[in-house]
């Protein structure tokens, strides 16, 4: 019996920035699972942050630079996952951006551009990377993209997130259509709130935090470490038969159907 319930699994992931990411979250917990993974970085701006945090997983990590909007990178990425590795059988996609304005004001003011770009970073860009990881997923393998409430109901300021965040899940039941045959599997975790570099500076964070933590069933916020636990979870052989579906992982807060503070 092995313990460790991915390894031999390799994965890579998009959307570290700091210690305080999803992604990375899930990332120590993809590996302290056993897997072997690859990371990605927006840009030079980030470089040093991530290959200090992945320097914790030892020199032999994959680490390249990649703007998910820009296909030649997307390509030169899966590119050399597939030299390194061999193969894949794990992908997170832990990105999105929509431009500050877009989630201050009103979304009726939504310019084509911000509408635009969101859905590109946010949406499109698990389309562009499954196309390309698909073919290295040889034994099958298992995608997690990280998604939120505001794509159902109206969270004020959420705006252009929000309908991205639609698109992206509509993406994960057809891509979970198309990936299946090939025993790939597409899922997304609609996380509560958590305060990451994302998160920050959007004001009124700490009174959503605070909401959740009243309203909730289990009182509190999410952990980033119960992310991690949940991509385990998917990533795994106990989630063998789960593939297009929305995850809550939210201490609750989307069952319910009124507030209570
Ligand atoms: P984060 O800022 O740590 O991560 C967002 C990542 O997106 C960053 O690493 C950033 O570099 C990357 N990114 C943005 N534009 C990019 C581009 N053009 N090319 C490549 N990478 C790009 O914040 P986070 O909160 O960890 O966000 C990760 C995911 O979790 C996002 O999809 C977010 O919508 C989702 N999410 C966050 C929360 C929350 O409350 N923080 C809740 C639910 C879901
Ligand atoms: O998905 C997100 C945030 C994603 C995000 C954050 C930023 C801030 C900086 C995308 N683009 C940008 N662009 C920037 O310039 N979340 C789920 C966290 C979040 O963001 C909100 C929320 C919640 C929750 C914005 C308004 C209202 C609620």
């Amino acid at each position: 019996m092995n313990a460790k319930p991915l390894s031999g699994k390799f994965g890579i992931v998009f959307g570290v920035a700091n210690k305080r990411s999803i992604a990375w979250a899930i990332a120590q917990a993809w590996h302290e699972a056993g897997a072997k993974l690859a990371f990605t970085y927006q840009g030079e701006r980030l470089k040093e942050n991530v290959e200090e945090l992945v320097s914790m997983f030892g020199s032999d990590t994959l680490l390249i630079p990649c703007d998910v909007t820009k296909d030649e990178e997307l390509d030169t990425v899966f590119k050399k996952v597939g030299e390194a590795f061999g193969k894949l059988d794990l992908l997170l996609h832990s990105v999105a951006f929509a431009p500050k304005e877009a989630l201050e004001g009103e979304f009726v003011n939504t310019t084509r551009e911000a509408f635009r770009l969101s859905h590109d970073v946010s949406a499109y860009s698990l389309v562009a990377m499954a196309r390309r990881a698909a073919p290295l997923m040889k034994d099958g393998g298992s995608m997690v993209a990280m998604t939120y409430y505001g794509s159902v109901k109206v969270v004020p300021h959420y705006n252009v997130m929000g309908v991205a965040k639609a698109s992206l899940e509509a993406s994960v039941r057809y891509l979970a259509f198309d990936l299946g045959p090939k025993k790939i599997r597409v899922n997304a975790i609609s996380a509560g709130p958590v305060n990451t570099l994302a998160a920050r500076g959007i004001s009124g964070f700490t009174q959503m935090l605070k909401h959740y933590e009243t309203n909730s069933p289990l009182r509190r916020n999410v952990e980033t470490s119960e992310l991690g636990a949940t991509g385990v979870f998917l990533a795994g052989d106990g989630a063998t038969a789960i593939t297009g579906q929305v995850l809550y992982v939210d201490c609750g807060y989307e069952i319910m159907g009124m507030s209570i503070g």
